[in-house]
């Protein structure tokens, strides 16, 4: 990786992280209990991957970083909240996120409900006072937003996922899961930075073919890692979805093919970008980040 995307990474991480210390509530104000434990659910931890896409987009089309900021926000936002409602025992059960105790093993079930509801209404209060190009391009991106966190987004998907357990799905049958659970917010990460930039009909749809093939691409990543990271390499449990008994990429296709799929997503998802009439750099740098990444 070069030192100037190095550098540019870690400073969208540094931005995104104190534009979501500025929003959440402080955990010195009633209830005091709640605002902790959406700090703490929030901020001090994970990749930062749909800020990164986001801004990345956006830049390319010389959107205003302040309202990049709030997309970013709100997109991390409904990211935090899927981890934490995902993470509670009546979901995926897990205790442990980026290297801690989940939200409800450090606080509580009933707190990790209401943080996970709190964290999503914010989401949409951060978009719909971003400093947007327009009124029309701030109802679009609110829009865009619900659609893919929703029912025929994320928490579609999450309801596939969780009917899956233990059934067998065709390859077709996963992916349509995929798209939906995680594809979709990163789908909407890349499409609400380009929104920002004031993006034309023909860059919208170009993005959105790179972002699904780039969705695709972070989940058949995800099912690499979980069956060959360690728990302390991922800060997560891993061997996770062959314990539940899931159907994955991996548990499907094996291994090497799993990775050949991944190749073949990479390079579908860098093809997508010559359409673009704008520099992609960033966003083909990210895709090789996503392919790569060891977390
Ligand atoms: C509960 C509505 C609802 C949805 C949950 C996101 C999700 C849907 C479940 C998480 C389970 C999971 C492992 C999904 C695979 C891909 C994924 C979203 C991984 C976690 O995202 P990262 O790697 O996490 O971007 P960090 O911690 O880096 O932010």
């Amino acid at each position: 990786m070069s030192d100037s995307f190095a550098h540019w990474m870690a400073a969208i991480r540094l931005r995104t992280e104190s534009a979501l210390d500025r929003r959440l509530p402080a955990s010195a104000t009633a209830p005091a209990r709640l605002h902790e434990a959406m700090r703490y659910s929030t901020l001090g931890g994970g990749k930062r991957m749909r800020p990164l896409l986001c801004h990345a987009a956006g830049a390319a089309l010389a959107a205003d970083a302040r309202a990049l900021d709030a997309a970013a926000c709100a997109l991390e936002l409904i990211h935090a909240y899927s981890l934490v409602h995902d993470d509670l025992p009546c979901m995926d059960d897990d205790m442990l996120r980026r290297g801690r105790p989940t939200c409800h093993v450090e606080f509580d079930q009933a707190t990790a409900l209401l943080v996970g509801d709190a964290l999503q209404a914010l989401a949409f209060q951060a978009l719909a006072e971003a400093a947007a190009p327009s009124c029309q391009r701030r109802l679009a991106m609110i829009a865009l937003l619900a659609q893919a966190a929703g029912a025929r987004g994320m928490v579609g998907g999450q309801a596939i996922d969780l009917a899956a357990v233990g059934a067998t799905l065709t390859l077709e049958e996963l992916e349509f899961m995929h798209i939906r659970k995680t594809g979709a917010l990163i789908r909407a990460a890349v499409l609400l930075g380009a929104h920002c930039g004031e993006a034309d009909d023909a860059a919208l749809v170009a993005l959105g073919h790179y972002a699904s093939r780039a969705g695709l691409l972070f989940q058949i990543v995800d099912d690499i890692l979980d069956a060959e990271g360690s728990t302390i390499t991922l800060g997560k449990t891993a061997g996770k979805d062959a314990a539940r008994n899931k159907p994955t990429y991996v548990s499907m296709l094996g291994l090497s093919r799993a990775r050949e799929l991944a190749a073949t997503l990479r390079a579908q998802a860098q093809e997508a970008l010559c359409a673009c009439a704008f520099d992609t750099t960033r966003l083909a740098r990210l895709t090789d980040y996503i392919a790569d990444r060891t977390f």
